[in-house]
């Protein structure tokens, strides 16, 4: 039996996290063997092969409306199809339950200097084992037959995979770039000495969604392309990776304004000024359960009080 089935078999329900409607995604927190558990149910897309015969498959018809040249119901449709992406994180520990727990976000305006007194605290008090499963996939000990891509040159390498986030669908498709370098942490850490690592990694993954995925996309920046690069400020974890998710995702995880920089974006911006990223103010948003949060919230007090 698989670790999934044998986690399914075992959970032990305890409450929800957070259930998004609109992206029919649920966080369940459980138990299997007395350790907690968390598990991500998403429903998934309707699968093309299926679409032209959905509507003779549809039953269990109820509440009904007619109006005019409108009408609609609610039904049921049974397809002997996957419909649904199950992950865990087993053991989760408490940061993790607190990070997927329904909770108030607020935007946080950091400063150099707050980076500084706040954000790389927090980076270094980091336990390093919470990025074991980046190292796994650099040096080769996991997921290793799903990696497109790997330059293993321990400064200027990068490797090239799909997202745990992608169901494999290729409207959806969701890869991740993660470097080699473990000294390169965020977007904090870039200066105008790494443009020709972010400009690799750019028209590798362009390459790569071209001929892997089919999506256009070209080195030359006046070809329109089919997907987008962005790097995550704040990332969950600080070892610089890039993300590259298809358009034709409309709404995709963490591509939005106060957490997602375009690569193009980035790179300019280092041409422009070799050390933009140290000297800007880079705002956040942030959920009130991270730690980070709570510490900003300290640092603001003990400012007030002087
Ligand atoms: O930029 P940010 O830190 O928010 O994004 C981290 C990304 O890493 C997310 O898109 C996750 O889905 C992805 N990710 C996280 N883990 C634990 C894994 C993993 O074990 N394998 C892969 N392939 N992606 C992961």
């Amino acid at each position: 039996m698989s670790t999934l089935e044998t986690l399914l078999k075992d959970f032990v329900f305890e409450r929800v996290l957070s259930h998004n409607t609109r992206t029919k995604l649920i966080y369940l927190l459980g138990r299997v063997k007395g350790e907690a558990c968390i598990l991500s149910l998403e429903k998934l897309a309707y699968d093309d092969t299926s679409i032209p015969t959905l509507s003779q498959h549809v039953n269990k018809l109820k509440d009904e409306v007619e109006n005019n040249i409108y009408g609609w119901g609610l039904g049921n449709i049974q397809l002997d199809k996957v419909n649904t992406q199950i992950k865990y994180i087993y053991p989760a520990t408490e940061l993790h339950i607190r990070k997927y727990q329904e909770q108030a976000r607020y935007m946080i305006r950091e400063t150099p200097t707050v980076y500084t007194q706040v954000t790389k605290p927090y980076i270094d008090s980091i336990p390093a084992e919470r990025i074991d499963w980046v190292r796994n996939i650099l040096q080769g000990k996991a997921e290793v037959d799903r990696v497109l891509y790997h330059d293993k040159d321990p400064k200027h390498g990068f490797v090239v995979l799909p997202d745990m986030k992608w169901d494999g669908q290729p409207d959806s498709m969701y890869l991740v770039a993660i470097v080699m370098n473990p000294d390169l942490l965020s977007l904090r850490s870039l200066t105008a000495e790494h443009i020709p690592l972010l400009k690799r990694i750019r028209s590798t993954c362009q390459r790569i969604a071209k001929e892997q995925q089919g999506l256009t996309g070209n080195d030359d920046t006046l070809y329109p392309q089919e997907f987008r690069l962005f790097l995550h400020y704040q990332p969950s974890y600080y070892h610089l990776h890039i993300h590259i998710t298809a358009l034709t995702m409309q709404d995709p995880p963490g591509a939005m304004a106060g957490q997602a920089h375009l690569l193009d974006t980035v790179i300019d911006n280092l041409e422009l000024y070799p050390d933009y990223y140290q000297k800007a103010s880079l705002s956040y948003v942030i959920g009130e359960q991270h730690p980070l949060y709570s510490s900003y919230k300290t640092w603001v007090e003990q400012i007030e009080q002087i």
